[in-house]
This record gives C-alpha cells, sequence and structure tokens, in this order.
C-alpha cells in the first residue's frame, strides 16, 4: 500500500495496479514548506533525542546529535501526502529507521502507542505497528541532501503510509505510551490513524476504534 508505481507508462488500460495518488490528492511539484508555527534554530549543544514514558527497563533514553546520526543510515523511497491535498511523489528519504531505536530502547509489552514529540511541544500520535514499520524512518536527509531548516533539519519523521502531518519536523523524541493519546492535530480535528489511501482526514471520519473518544 501506498508505494510509488512507475508513471509515464502510458498504461491506459485500466489495469489494477495501485493509482498513484490516494484518493482526493493531486500532484504537486516542487516542495512546498506546511506547518504550524515558526522554524526552529538548531542548537546541537541543546539537542537531544530522548525516548521516554513505558520502556522495558523503566528508563530514559538519551543521544546527542552526534550519537543519534552516527546510528547506520538507510534510504527509503516514499511520497508525502499532505492533508491538504497535495502530494508530492518520489522522494527518497535518508535516515535512521524507527524499528532501530525500537531495537535499542525497546518500549514495555504493553505498549500500544507512541508519541513522537518535536521542537515547541508539536506532537503526533501513532500506532506502534505504524511506528514499527520497516519504512519508518527518523529522516536526516532527503534526495542526498541534508534537509533545509524549514523542512526539518535536524531531524523529521516520514511515515510513508500515513498523511504527513503523522511526521512532526524538527523531531526531538519519543514517549512509549500503554494507551492511545492524541496529539496536536489529532486534537485539533484531524484523524487519529490518516491512512490516505482511506481518505482519513477528519476526527469526524473516526469509527470505533480509531481512536481516543474526543
Ligand atoms: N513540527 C511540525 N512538523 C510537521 C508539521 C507541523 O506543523 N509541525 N506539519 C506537518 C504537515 S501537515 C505536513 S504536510 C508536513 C510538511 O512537510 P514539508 O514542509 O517538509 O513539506 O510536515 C508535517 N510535520
Ligand atoms: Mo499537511
Amino acid at each position: 500500500m501506498g508505494r510509488p508505481v512507475e508513471r509515464g507508462s502510458g498504461d491506459a488500460s485500466g489495469s489494477a495496479a495501485q493509482p498513484e495518488l490516494p484518493p482526493g490528492q493531486r500532484l504537486q511539484r516542487g516542495w512546498p514548506v506546511t506547518h504550524y508555527g515558526p522554524v526552529p534554530k538548531f542548537r546541537p549543544e541543546r539537542w537531544e533525542f530522548r525516548v521516554f514514558g513505558a520502556t522495558a527497563d523503566g528508563g530514559k533514553h538519551c543521544w546527542t546529535h552526534e550519537e543519534f546520526t552516527s546510528q547506520p543510515y538507510t534510504t527509503v523511497l516514499a511520497d508525502l501526502h499532505c492533508v491538504t491535498k497535495y502530494s508530492m511523489l518520489g522522494a527518497e528519504w535518508g535516515g535512521i529507521p524507527a524499528r532501530a531505536i525500537l531495537e535499542i530502547a525497546p518500549p514495555a509489552p504493553q505498549v500500544t502507542h507512541v508519541m513522537v514529540w518535536a521542537e515547541y511541544g508539536f506532537s503526533s500520535n501513532l500506532r506502534l505497528a505504524d511506528f514499527a514499520s520497516e519504512r519508518t524512518l527518523f529522516a536526516t536527509h532527503k534526495d542526498g541532501e541534508l534537509l533545509t531548516a524549514e523542512h526539518g533539519f535536524p531531524l523529521r519523521l516520514v511515515v510513508p503510509h500515513l498523511y504527513a502531518w503523522k511526521g512532526p519536523k524538527w523531531v526531538r523524541g519519543v514517549e512509549y505510551m500503554t494507551a492511545d493519546r492524541r496529539g496536536f492535530w489529532e486534537e485539533r480535528g484531524y484523524h487519529n490513524v490518516g491512512d490516505p489511501w482511506k481518505e482519513q482526514r477528519y476526527s469526524y471520519q473516526e469509527e470505533p476504534g480509531d481512536g481516543p473518544e474526543l
């Protein structure tokens, strides 16, 4: 689901291949900047990445910027779908897989969700399975280049199978949770799960089990 497919093949036969755009999305050329609030200034000496909450060992795990970014680097090819209806296709994101963090700082067995925290208290909640997807990445690069400040430098989360607001820019940590709680946009009318292929845009579309009561 949600993987980029080959484009421009001129195949108009109506095959059953996955369409390249989720329903209701239009193609965006270039890379716009979309976020709430100001762009934070990166101060390496004050930056740390924290994993806290219901960890397996009950403790907090912290990394400096240098420690975090010296972990094994991988790339993931993924599209970005903004809930405001544009999609940017075929970006190559580079960084550290979320799974690596789950391995180094494992969650307690009761953990079902995570809250991903960013600068200025921005947050987004994810089901543990979405966070643990092998394509979920803490990105430092796009198309081989370091992220720019407005696109989330030094670190942003990319969750390829969900709308882009599920991927905070300027990430600073992850909270392991034993129950679901809404993040910043999820508290403000956006869908708790946010699957673009199911067009889960707004919280009024939620079905029982999709999220905590509003
Ligand atoms: N910290 C933070 N991250 C954020 C947001 C935000 O408001 N704050 N907006 C999200 C939304 S709605 C989108 S579409 C993408 C946009 O990423 P871009 O500006 O790099 O295109 O960032 C996401 N990450
Ligand atoms: Mo967005």
